[in-house]
């Protein structure tokens, strides 16, 4: 199958497929964003049709939950579901203490309470995204539209006290709008460089009044699958 596929594609398909394997009978699963996790629910859909698995989903935004659906997976909400048993996502960036950015896709915030409400969480990448410290990729903080100005100035004030590279602070667009996520917000991404402490940024940022979610996952993810185009895969 994976032949004509590019070879970013074939690493996110095998790490994908592995992941899926961690999923038995029973199971409560979150679902990921983004193409990566996009990969993964063709696969995890792929495999309750094959072995008649019974599982419920939980997706991590509306598109996820669409294609979900479209491929026969039972769809239920987090509070349906109550409590999930394991979560699998991908990312933007991982370091080595398995610390991640994410968020790019706009869905951090739902991404971060299912995999929060999980036993386990799993992450699934090509290898472009290890990386020895995390902050070359925008960090995402998703806000209040109601006082953007004012919560954009405190963060920026904010960040001139942290062990951080860049401070440019931008908002989200989607063509000539602000981005809208799924849960009404926007999104500010902060181009910082490089993250010196990633539970200090973490914290902080959380204590701005108008910020409803940063995008740095710190001691939230158990493991990472990285997938590489010839079909190998790396656990960490
Ligand atoms: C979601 O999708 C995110 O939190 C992350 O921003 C993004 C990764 O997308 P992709 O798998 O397309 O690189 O997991």
């Amino acid at each position: 199958m994976a032949t004509e596929l590019s070879p970013i594609d074939r690493a996110k398909y095998a790490a994908s497929k592995r992941a899926v394997d961690l999923v038995e009978n029973g199971m409560r699963v979150g679902l990921g964003t983004g193409s990566t996790a996009a990969w993964m629910v063709r696969c995890l859909a792929e495999r309750v049709k094959k072995e008649g698995l019974s599982i419920t989903c939980v997706p991590t935004s509306e598109r996820t939950g669409e294609l979900a659906r479209e491929l026969g997976l039972e769809v239920v909400t987090l509070e349906e579901a109550k409590w999930l048993d394991l979560t699998i996502d991908g990312t933007d960036e991982f370091d080595p203490e398995l610390n991640l950015i994410k968020g790019g896709g706009g869905a951090h915030l739902r991404e971060k309470v299912v995999a929060t409400a999980s036993d386990r969480m799993v992450v699934i990448a090509d290898p472009g995204k290890e990386v020895a410290q995390l902050g070359a990729f925008p960090l995402p903080v998703e806000v209040l539209a109601f006082g953007l100005a004012a919560t954009r100035a405190l963060i920026e004030e904010m960040l001139v006290s942290l062990d951080v590279l860049g401070r440019e602070v931008t908002l989200r667009m989607n063509g000539d709008k602000p981005f809208v996520t799924d849960e009404g917000n926007y999104v500010l991404d902060l181009h910082l460089g490089r993250i010196g402490n990633a539970r200090q940024m973490a914290l902080v940022l959380n204590q701005v009044p108008g910020v409803v979610e940063n995008g740095l996952f710190v001691d939230i993810c158990d493991q990472v699958i990285v997938g590489h185009p010839d079909g190998r895969v790396d656990i960490h």
